[in-house]
């Protein structure tokens, strides 16, 4: 009602303003506008940061009407939306994807020319919002990218870290962790709304009493209280004019500081409580894949999600809205477990503060969320202390405590009482301490499950929750990942973009099945030796990046082979390594001659959570293997190992276009789908694969001739799990392994110390979690056929340009159609 008589007090304030003219002209008039009114200065007196921040505000402005225009239809329309909850977002650098969304990249060019500016200067100086770890948080980038694209009605909600990934660097091979200030200079492009700020309690205690009706109700009374303040974002469609928003949320104390306390003298004391909550958002924790139970994390999650769930009932419904409605309104999907305690918060809103009937307000919440899983692995499920738990959020125990009884006594009704079934399906693990299973939680609640790639669907209903499978009939379902070709394609790999359009016409971009049209091209010469030439070029460029970069030189004419992605056991970066070493140790003792190995580049980039102490060793051993190797004459060069430091979203967008190989080696069954092993496939690489995760769908998409298998399968990573896997057999029986093993065990990486990597060796020999020696032999057979196969360089080009022809299905827009059909059920887009 505020908003309509707002509206009706100026005649032009009725539409939204459309924005400058798509000229170069309004363009250079409106970035002089920033940079003089919000800036500050003149041109002549500006910084780079002064330019880029000006540049950036710019494109801002292009995009404003249209942002303004969508929030208000989307709230008159009153469809059904789509909230996506992620604790991550890994977004990667802005500027050139808003240019490319507005149509702008051309203008802005030549705009900034005729200002005396190179625009490539400034793009450089973006610092990526790093505010996930890998790939779950890149996933939720390209799917409010693939949102906005599709038109859906969509927000983004997540957590603004003040710091985000740490940025890696290497002291003597060994990574040391720097904080990642990404908002020093400043971020042009988020919107600060803190009077629209949500208060999230915590703490405190429950209490009964008794409504105006004589009705017991219970209501949580809070001991401390947090402000979460809104940032909006941006997220542009791509060409259709629509722009979505992403909001993060803040923390800020509730009060300063205390005066009382200031007045007495004890400052720091005075100051405490407001740094106590603004810890809140201070930083992204950096582990992937394996939740820590630490307080301030539950902490985090709570706080981003209620302020959501508050914001979308406080600002997305209508005034009389009738909550019984709501799952015609909206769907909370909840990104992994991160998020979940967003259940429990909507039942406490419902039944607490709108006064609902629990079963009534239980059927609500059971058809507003959908839960996406991201792993089998089982210490990656994330489980909360009931103590810790209880202590931040009683009421929330409380109703999880009720969730479970209720859901127990319906397993029971239904499968009797089977008391071994019912302990574990219990929300409430008994050992080793009281816990709450938050992936319990969320498949109870949800209306669906998904897994991320088939065979990780298939697992998760076969082998991780069997009884919920059992019990919820039609619950599960599959929707494989998938990645944004605007941003992995279009730019990228802006010469292929340009031969695809070539090619094929323009519309690929937003229907990648298209790329299918390439298949035929693949039979061209000429096509081939344009393709070849764009991959050339693609390597120049990356060796031109590493070396201002890193100061790091890539070898001409080397085939580049990379694995890029957060260091893992089960991702197996030590197979990689004894690859290498293998390799490396034919030559050092003659066996080889370093004429017959075919030149290659291996490329590594990960990063290692700071207390995964086996994944830093793994990391220090690639560095010095790196060192040797690189460094030993009798390689003659065809060898080379680079490791550039802090991989993140912006190298990814020039490592991954320039490679020929794509290492997707995760032990079958670990890896839940992957999404890099489509970017490179999308850009031509070839991958040399294990039967895990969406592997397996490319494969049968590009087909066995266009993909290089190895290693055990996952029924049979089962089956010798099962007989008694003994490494130190594989050891023992392979003499090329044994050569590899017993040559970092001697010290030849560590300066003849033969301790440093002993951890490495020994865990390898003796434990082997992840069956790298069970699967060493395959893989370098399959390295052998790698070889084979470059050397025929056109039939290696044909191979890659069926990689790209058959990989449009990993378009997130397919996956976010999917999502629709499957789960969401939001209508047609608006
Ligand atoms: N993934 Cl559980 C993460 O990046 N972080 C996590 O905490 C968990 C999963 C990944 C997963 O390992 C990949 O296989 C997937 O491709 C990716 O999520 C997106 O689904």
């Amino acid at each position: 009602t505020d908003s309509t008589s707002l509206r009706a007090t100026h005649p032009l304030a009725i539409a939204p303003v459309t924005g400058p003219p798509s000229s170069v002209d309004g363009f250079v008039r409106e970035f002089l506008n920033n940079l003089n009114y919000e800036q500050g200065v003149a041109l002549s007196s500006s910084s780079p940061n002064d330019r880029y921040l000006a540049l950036a505000y710019t494109v801002r402005d292009y995009l404003m009407a249209r942002w303004l225009e969508d929030q208000r239809r989307q709230f008159e329309v009153q469809a059904k939306g789509v909230c996506y909850l992620s604790a991550e977002y890994l977004l990667g650098r802005q500027l050139d994807n808003n240019l490319l969304a507005a149509r702008l990249t051309d203008i802005a060019t030549e705009a900034m020319a005729a200002c005396g500016i190179d625009i490539d200067e400034l793009r450089q100086l973006e610092v990526e919002p790093g505010l996930g770890n890998g790939g779950l948080g890149r996933l939720a980038a390209c799917f409010i990218d693939s949102l906005a694209t599709m038109s859906v009605p969509s927000t983004g909600y997540g957590l603004r870290y003040e710091y985000g990934i740490f940025r890696q660097t290497f002291v003597d091979g060994e990574q040391i962790e720097q904080p990642d200030a990404w908002l020093t200079l400043g971020s042009p492009w988020e919107f600060p709304h803190p009077e629209a700020a949500q208060t999230i309690g915590f703490g405190g205690h429950t209490e009964k009493y008794n409504d105006d009706d004589g009705v017991t109700r219970s209501r949580w009374v809070p001991g401390w209280t947090v402000q979460a303040v809104p940032y909006n974002y941006m997220v542009p469609g791509y060409h259709n004019g629509r722009v979505n928003t992403l909001r993060l949320w803040s923390a800020v104390a509730s009060s300063a500081f205390d005066l009382r306390i200031f007045n007495a003298g004890d400052y720091a004391e005075a100051v405490r409580a407001q740094t106590f909550a603004e810890n809140i958002s201070k930083v992204l924790y950096p582990e992937d894949s394996t939740p820590q139970g630490k307080e301030l994390r539950l902490q985090q999650q709570y706080f981003f999600v209620a302020a959501s769930i508050h914001d979308f009932l406080e600002h997305s419904l209508s005034a009389d809205f009738d909550l019984t409605k709501l799952p015609e309104r909206v769907i909370f999907q909840l990104n992994d477990t991160h998020p979940v305690i967003a259940v429990p918060e909507l039942m406490r809103v419902l039944v607490d503060e709108k006064g609902m009937e629990w079963d009534a307000a239980w059927a609500i919440t059971q058809q507003c969320f959908a839960y996406t899983c991201h792993t089998l692995l089982p210490e990656a499920l994330e489980v909360w202390s009931v103590d810790l738990l209880g202590r931040l959020l009683p009421r929330h125990l409380e109703i999880i405590y009720r969730i479970n009884d209720e859901f127990l006594a319906a397993v029971r009704e239904r499968f009797g009482d089977d008391e071994m079934r019912i302990r574990n399906m219990s929300i409430i693990a008994d050992f080793p301490e009281r816990s709450v299973r938050m992936a319990f939680l969320a498949t109870v609640a949800g209306a669906k499950v998904n897994g991320v790639a088939e065979l990780h669907s298939q697992l998760l209903r076969e082998k991780v929750l069997p009884d919920f499978d059992e019990f919820y009939p039609g619950k599960f379902t599959n929707v494989t990942n998938g990645v944004t070709p605007r941003r992995f394609v279009r730019l990228a790999n802006p010469g292929l973009a340009s031969l695809i359009t070539e090619a094929l016409g323009a519309g690929w971009t937003v229907d990648l099945e298209r790329l299918r049209g390439l298949e035929a091209f693949a039979e061209d010469p000429e096509f081939r030796a344009k393709f070849a030439e764009v991959k050339a070029a693609n390597k120049r460029r990356l060796s031109e990046v590493l070396r201002v970069r890193d100061g790091l030189e890539v070898s001409d004419g080397h085939m580049l082979d990379v694995m890029v992605k957060r260091l893992h056991e089960y991702k197996r970066q030590m197979l990689k390594v004894l690859h290498i070493v293998t390799l490396y140790e034919g030559i050092a003792s003659g066996r080889v001659a370093a004429s017959d190995v075919q030149p290659r580049t291996f490329i590594f980039g990960a990063k290692a959570a700071p207390g995964y102490v086996m994944a830093k060793r793994i990391i220090h051993l690639i560095n010095a293997v790196g060192s040797v190797v690189n460094a030993d004459p009798r390689v003659e060069g065809r060898l080379q190992v680079l490791f550039p430091p802090n991989y993140n979203v912006t190298l990814a967008e020039r490592v991954i276009p320039a490679a020929d190989l794509s290492e997707q080696i995760s032990l079958a069954g670990k890896e839940a789908s992957g999404t890099g092993n489509m970017k490179f496939a999308l850009s031509g690489a070839l991958t040399i694969g294990t039967d895990d995760g969406a592997n397996v769908e490319i494969r049968q998409l590009v087909g066995d001739d266009n993909f290089f298998l190895f290693g055990m399968t996952e029924p049979e990573v089962e089956a010798l799990w099962a007989a008694g896997y003994k490494p130190s057999e594989f050891y023992q029986s392979d003499e090329g392994l044994r050569w590899a093993i017993d040559l970092i065990a001697s010290g030849a990486f560590s300066g003849g110390d033969r301790s440093t990597f002993e951890p490495v060796v020994s865990n390898l020999l003796y434990d082997d979690r992840f069956m790298v020696l069970a699967d060493y032999a395959s893989y370098i057979q399959a390295q052998a056929e790698v070889d084979a196969a470059y050397a025929d360089q056109d039939a290696w080009t044909r191979s890659s340009i069926l990689n790209v022809a058959r990989s449009g299905f990993f378009s997130s827009d397919r996956s976010i159609r999917d999502y629709i059909d499957r789960i969401w059920h939001t209508p047609p887009s608006l």
